[in-house]
């Protein structure tokens, strides 16, 4: 586990999100730019790590849907049958989370899947300004990405 008792000091802490690849609107938004978007509040959920541990029990938080962000963007797609791309989401420490297209635009995770930028009404602090969670994970833990600084997309070659 890690010591995030650096809070906003940490060496890892990020406060922009580069969204970037193929997308036709790069973008580089901060706390101040989500609160700009549709935000929704997300209950209480433990962080369940791959091995069972439940390494955390996050508070109530705020985000908007990582679906949204990617909206806002406007992936790339050429046609139609263009629909073959993958998102990491990466922590300023280089950790990284993956999604595909369909689990995000053509499957409930999409609507599971937010970045958080506030944690029972006030700044996220020692997990640095966005954190990346998807709810509906068996394991939460894998897909926490905290010290969230980029999300990319690719096309599948
Ligand atoms: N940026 C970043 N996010 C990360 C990790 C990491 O090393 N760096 N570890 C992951 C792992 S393996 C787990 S189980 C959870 C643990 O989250 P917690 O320490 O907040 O409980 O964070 C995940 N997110
Ligand atoms: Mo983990």
């Amino acid at each position: 586990n890690h010591d995030f008792s650096g809070e906003d000091s940490h060496e890892y802490y990020s406060t922009t999100l580069t969204v970037k690849g193929d997308v036709r609107f790069p973008l580089t938004l901060t706390v101040d730019s989500l609160k700009k978007m549709r935000t929704i509040g997300l209950d209480s959920f433990n962080i369940v790590c791959q091995s069972g541990a439940v390494t955390d029990k996050t508070v109530k938080s705020r985000g908007v849907l990582l679906k949204d962000i990617l909206e806002k963007a406007s992936i790339a797609q050429t046609s139609h049958k263009d629909r073959n791309f993958y998102i990491v989401a990466k922590g300023n420490d280089g950790y990284m989370a993956t999604f595909s297209w369909a689990e995000l635009f053509n499957n409930p995770t999409g609507e599971n899947t937010y970045v958080t930028y506030e944690e029972d009404g006030l700044p996220i602090k020692e997990k640095g300004a966005m954190i990346l969670n998807c709810t509906n994970d068996i394991k939460t833990g894998p897909r926490h990405v905290v010290w969230l600084s980029s999300i990319e997309v690719n096309r599948v070659k």
